[in-house]
């Protein structure tokens, strides 16, 4: 007898750039493919740091595997938490090349579309349930304005407006350097433990807690 296809998480982490040989969102994605999370199975896949090339990769991802939730991982230098991302602006504007030369500066994600995103994963409760398992983290109000926001807004445009894929969950965390690649950093272990309790924590919640997480200013 075949068993019945788990649903698939889809994760993805980015190729290295800005000079590094490893990016940490990748080596954390791969860590957890083929984990099973909440009766799902969890299928990572690498972007490339290239603007437009890197959804157009996402795109094919979500038409192969048809995911249930999609998770996008991004190493964000300098942040010291897995940093929960709640919202995706429509711009791109970028203070390095990417792995392609490019640089645009002031334009949109998508032409036309909407300013923003808010994801729609419970970050309120994903911190908190990393909080009780003594994993460092914190929501997030900007993903910055290169290829990984770029990447989260395409993400959420492709889920608000395709049909088939409206039920479809998706979000982004930002991870810190790994130890030798800067400070401050977190040990790959830990991300990827984090990463596992996020994710389980978002296949059991539907309506996020009404917790304060903000920033005052
Ligand atoms: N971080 C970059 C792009 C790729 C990555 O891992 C960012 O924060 O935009």
């Amino acid at each position: 007898m075949v068993a019945a296809a788990l649903p698939v998480v889809l994760i993805t982490g980015f190729d290295a750039f800005d000079g590094d040989t490893l990016n940490p969102s990748w080596l954390a994605a791969q860590a957890l493919h083929g984990r099973r999370i909440a009766g799902h199975k969890l299928v990572a896949a690498q972007l490339p740091t290239v603007f437009r090339d890197s959804l157009d990769v996402l795109r094919a991802l979500l038409r192969a595997h048809r995911p249930a939730l999609v998770l996008c991982l991004g190493q964000a230098g300098g942040r010291a938490a897995l940093s929960l991302e709640r919202v995706a602006i429509n711009i791109n504007d970028a203070r390095i090349a990417d792995n392609a030369q490019a640089q645009p500066v002031d334009t949109p994600v998508v032409p036309g579309a909407p300013a923003a995103y808010f994801t729609r994963l419970p970050v309120k409760a994903m911190l908190q349930a990393l909080q009780r398992a003594g994993i460092a983290a914190e929501v997030s109000q900007t993903a910055g304005t290169f290829v990984c926001n770029h990447v989260f807004y395409g993400l959420m445009h492709e889920l608000a407006t395709r049909r088939g894929l409206k039920a479809v969950r998706g979000g982004f965390v930002h991870v810190p350097w790994l130890p030798g690649q800067g400070t401050p950093a977190m040990a790959l272990d830990d991300m990827v433990r984090g990463i596992a309790v996020a994710l389980r924590c978002a296949l059991t919640t539907q309506a996020d807690i009404a917790r304060g997480a903000g920033a005052l200013h």
